[in-house]
């Protein structure tokens, strides 16, 4: 949610209770004394928890610690990325192909860690891009983009990627509802009541590969799935899934999807699904996706299109899905730590309501419906019902649990988070946050094991926050200690494009896992060049393949003579190191591309087309050693018609050795 947004509603909510603003009014605790004790790890120290920070419309995830908010790395995701050429090396541009071809951006918004038994396991982290709808896979021990798949039959794929306590399933929920893809959707908008429908995926995730497929899509009424939250412990088994635009609105959302009082969360039975599934009662639709998988010993990524999925009907087939009336356009949907609890959080409402799995079951058992929506049963409110936190705020979006029977709101509107008890629906704190902010994350806060040291803040407007950078100003975190009975701000740190959700978790599960090197023995690149006496230069025709190594500090070859005109060359480039923390780039003059960032033991290739003839330099752009800057190198490009023999060598001692193979 972005500004504008949080102006409307506060006209919305404004005008009748008139008494909040967007700006904390108690500013008194924006930062204590000991605070700078509290985030400090001392030069050489390793942080406590690793932050994986969603980059909203950067399209990357960056990657923190904490408490100190130190930027480690951006790791590339939907995004092309010139700092380590992923998307612009021939390897990983097949990642983000989709079936609308190349796409080189996108608006990730959230994360979700793998579990195992409901606790973070380390293995993966998945993001969702809202835009084309995909959904990636992180491997957390290179913290590299290995799996994107696209979704079919969706069009913003915001309630994403929220995955079940063993990883069984990541899903995604559709946010625009859309005629299916195998149907004519060249129709009247204004037919949205007739011909939109809402898709949700459960994309399977293999247990130890962690490779993801499209289990099932449950197709369901056509309107927008916001977010969403795994059942846990007594409620595994069941999704729930907050649903806006009800109204079926297709023009002027801001006015006409906020006409009913309330909109609905939808709790879906997916181990039902699953025995429909198993039963054949899935249909084969058409329909046409892209899934990219990078190898990890070939160190390139193939893109395939898929064409069928497998839609089971959620109007035919009953027991999946019930609708629950939730209040004014909920946004966030967060199940406690005991999977009891189900939070709603409607952007326009003034209270939170909570929900009880147990008297959901009861209510369905009972019948106990107001009616149906578009076939889906419709449980009565009151009888879904846990109770409702009353004044907690304004604009509820996001909630957190600390494992000690509280949970955490973040409050867009009224710009503080707020904590409170599950159990009485008592507020027991609030803290101002500066300013609006959206979601907010403690490690594990949505898992069965929070570990709750630290709430994070992940805010839309800083305003007088930090030093201008012109018109665009940093967007930010802010790191409050939980530790206490009362939320206390120890840390405003900037991060990179906008943050939605986040995750954290304790170092330990991740870095003890964590990759040196390639093995270069194991690379199974089909470009690579294992030793110096690999490297050669191949011309096929009008296509030139360089075999080329890096080891500290130069290029085999770094002389080329012989390229002409007309020529499509690729540099296939193999860093030979077996060492931690050495990799080496490749740029050469007028590439339009990127660089290449080449790990120890891996090959990357650089594609490039000389524009006319002259003397191209090349060289490493990561400073890998003292002699560094003598990393370079030549590549002599001759008109088209030239006999300039095919020559490459390096050191002036090597003889030359020309390999020309006819087309
Ligand atoms: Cu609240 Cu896209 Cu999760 Cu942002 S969404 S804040
Ligand atoms: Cu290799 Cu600098």
């Amino acid at each position: 949610m972005k500004n504008k947004n949080g102006l409307l509603i506060l006209g919305v909510i404004g005008i009748t209770l008139g008494m909040y603003s967007c700006k904390p009014k108690n500013e008194s605790n924006a930062v204590s004394a000991d605070a700078a004790q509290k985030v400090y790890v001392a030069p050489g120290k390793y942080d406590e928890f690793y932050n994986f920070v969603s980059g909203g419309f950067s399209g990357q995830m960056s990657v923190y610690g904490i408490p100190s908010g130190r930027l480690l790395r951006v790791v590339p995701i939907f995004s092309n990325d010139p700092e380590s050429g992923y998307g612009y090396s021939e390897e990983t541009k097949p990642m983000l192909n989709t079936s609308h071809g190349f796409i080189p951006w996108d608006d990730q918004h959230h994360l979700d860690l793998s579990q195992t038994n409901g606790e973070i396991d380390g293995r993966w982290i998945f993001a969702n891009a809202n835009n084309t709808p995909r959904v990636a896979r992180v491997d957390l021990k290179t913290f590299h983009t290995n799996e994107i798949l696209e979704l079919p039959n969706s069009a913003g794929n915001h309630s994403s990627p929220f995955i079940t306590e063993n990883t069984e399933y990541v899903v995604a929920g559709t946010r625009f509802s859309v005629p299916p893809d195998n149907a004519n959707s060249d129709v009247p908008i204004n037919t949205f009541k007739q011909n939109f429908k809402g898709y949700i995926s459960f994309i399977s995730v293999g247990k130890e590969d962690g490779k993801m497929d499209i289990a099932f899509q449950l197709a369901c009424p056509g309107v927008s799935f916001d977010l969403s939250h795994a059942g846990k412990e007594k409620s595994h088994g069941w999704f729930f899934f907050s649903c806006y635009n009800t109204e079926q609105a297709h023009t002027l959302l801001e006015v006409n999807a906020s006409q009913k009082d309330k909109d609905f969360i939808m709790a879906v039975n997916w181990k039902k699904a699953e025995e429909y599934l198993k039963a054949g009662k899935g249909k084969k639709v058409p329909a046409k996706y892209a899934h990219n998988f990078y190898n990890e010993k070939t160190h390139s990524a193939t893109s395939e299109i898929r064409t069928e999925v497998t839609v089971l009907d959620t109007k035919e087939l009953k027991d999946i899905c019930y609708f629950i009336p939730c209040p004014k356009s909920p946004h966030g949907c967060d199940v406690d730590p005991t999977g009891e609890y189900i939070v709603g959080s409607g952007k326009l409402a003034a209270l939170i309501p909570v929900f009880s799995f147990d008297k959901i079951q009861a209510a369905i058992a009972k019948k106990d419906y107001i009616g149906d929506y578009e076939g889906i049963p419709v449980i009565k409110y009151e009888s879904a019902l846990y109770g409702e936190v009353k004044k907690p705020g304004l604009g509820p979006l996001h909630t957190e649990f600390d494992g000690k029977g509280n949970a955490i709101t973040s409050f867009f509107v009224s710009s503080e988070i707020v904590k409170w008890n599950i159990k009485d629906l008592k507020v027991l704190d609030r803290a101002s946050t500066f300013y609006s902010v959206g979601h907010l994350c403690i490690p594990g806060g949505d898992t069965r094991k929070p570990n709750a040291k630290y709430v994070i803040a992940y805010n839309k407007i800083t305003k007088d926050r930090y030093l201008p950078t012109g018109p665009e100003l940093a967007q930010s975190a802010q790191l409050f200690d939980i530790s206490g009975d009362k939320m206390q701000l120890i840390l405003d740190f900037p991060t990179t494009g906008e943050p939605h959700y986040a995750q954290a978790v304790a170092a330990d599960v991740i870095r003890n896992n964590s990759l040196k090197f390639y093995k270069l023995e194991d690379n199974a690149n089909p470009f690579v060049s294992k030793g110096e006496g690999d490297a050669k230069v191949i011309r096929t025709g009008k296509k030139v393949d360089v075999y080329m190594t890096a080891i500290r500090s130069h290029f085999t070859p770094d002389n080329i003579e012989g390229i002409k005109m007309g020529d499509e060359v690729y540099f296939h480039i193999t860093n030979l190191e077996q060492d931690w923390d050495v990799p080496h780039g490749f740029a050469i003059k007028s590439a339009a591309n990127a660089e290449l960032l080449i790990m120890p033991g891996e090959t990357q290739t650089l594609k490039w087309i000389p524009e006319k003839p002259g003397m191209y330099p090349m060289y490493c752009t990561d400073f890998c050693s003292a002699l560094h800057q003598e990393m370079q190198g030549y590549v002599r490009v001759s008109p088209a018609g030239s006999n300039v023999p095919l020559t490459f060598s390096t050191g002036k001692t090597l003889a030359a050795e020309v390999k020309v193979e006819k087309k």
